[in-house]
């Protein structure tokens, strides 16, 4: 029996169980009252570099902290296992390499890698508490960034283009832990269904997804997906 095509969509839910802070649960506002739609924009870091940089340093020192829990470990197995396979996630705190995933689309960047906010300096950095802040590009003195895409701002072509592909030749989406707001990432799934594959969504409560997928499984996606990858495996011999 052949395998099907898999691909996962992940969100902040996926890694809530590792206790990193989704950005819909903070009544008020995920730090100090401030909401990320507030803090993540370009325009706040030109107005105040240093509050933003206050809002990531203090992200970067709580997810270091933070380790891969079941559900990231599934779909690291799920990559090493099967042929046809992508994981794409809207997360940025690095928490699927760290399980070992390797075939990953990173849509919104990653926490552990900053920019130059003027040349095209890059560097990956995994120290904190991160001083001085703002960091200075070594190149040409300008602000360091981190190196995620702020709500505003457009998304890498080129990993947008290979996730809407990877999500129109799937035959199964798995849709895990996202609130499914953000576009264009809430646009994905459509793509799978526009093409007749099969979407499970893993989800502790309803989305607006949820009237659209071929299933909703409620509940914690740390329970949820290893039973569903456990199914999968005996119903393709895998196990
Ligand atoms: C773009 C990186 C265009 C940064 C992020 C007005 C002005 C400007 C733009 C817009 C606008 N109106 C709309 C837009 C578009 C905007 C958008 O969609 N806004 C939303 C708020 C309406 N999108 C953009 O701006 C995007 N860019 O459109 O550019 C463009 C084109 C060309 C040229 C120039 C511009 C960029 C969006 C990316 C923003 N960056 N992250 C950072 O992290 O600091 S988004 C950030 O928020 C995350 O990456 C993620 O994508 C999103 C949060 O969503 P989730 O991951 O779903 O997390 P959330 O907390 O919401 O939900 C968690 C879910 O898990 C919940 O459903 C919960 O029930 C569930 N859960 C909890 N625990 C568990 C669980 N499920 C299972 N098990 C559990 N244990
Ligand atoms: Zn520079």
């Amino acid at each position: 029996m052949t395998l099907p095509r898999l691909v996962a969509l992940t969100g902040a839910g996926v890694s809530a169980a590792s206790g990193v802070p989704t950005f819909r649960s903070a009544e008020g506002g995920l730090w100090r009252r401030h909401r990320p739609e507030e803090l993540a924009t370009p325009s706040a870091f030109a107005r105040d570099p240093a509050l933003v940089w206050e809002f990531y340093d203090w992200r970067r020192q709580l997810i270091a902290g933070c380790r891969p829990n079941p559900a990231h470990l599934t779909l690291a197995e799920m990559d090493a296992l099967l042929p046809h396979f992508t994981l794409i996630t809207q997360n940025v705190d690095g928490l699927h390499h760290q399980a070992g995933s390797r075939r990953v689309l990173c849509l919104h960047g990653d926490i552990w890698w900053l920019k130059c906010s003027r040349c095209h300096y890059r560097e990956e950095n995994h120290t904190v508490p991160l001083r001085p802040l703002p960091p200075l590009c070594p190149c040409c003195e300008a602000y360091l960034r981190p190196d995620v895409v702020w709500f505003g701002e457009a998304l890498s072509p080129s990993v947008l283009s290979r996730a809407t592909e990877a999500c129109a030749e799937a035959d199964i989406l798995l849709v895990i832990g996202t609130s499914a707001l953000v576009y264009p990432a809430a646009q994905l799934p459509f793509y799978t269904l526009q093409h007749r594959g099969r979407v499970y969504e893993f989800n502790t409560e309803p989305t607006p997804l949820s009237g659209h997928v071929t299933e909703s499984i409620l509940g914690p996606c740390e329970e949820t997906l290893p039973a569903w990858w456990c199914d999968f495996q005996n119903e393709y011999g895998l196990a």
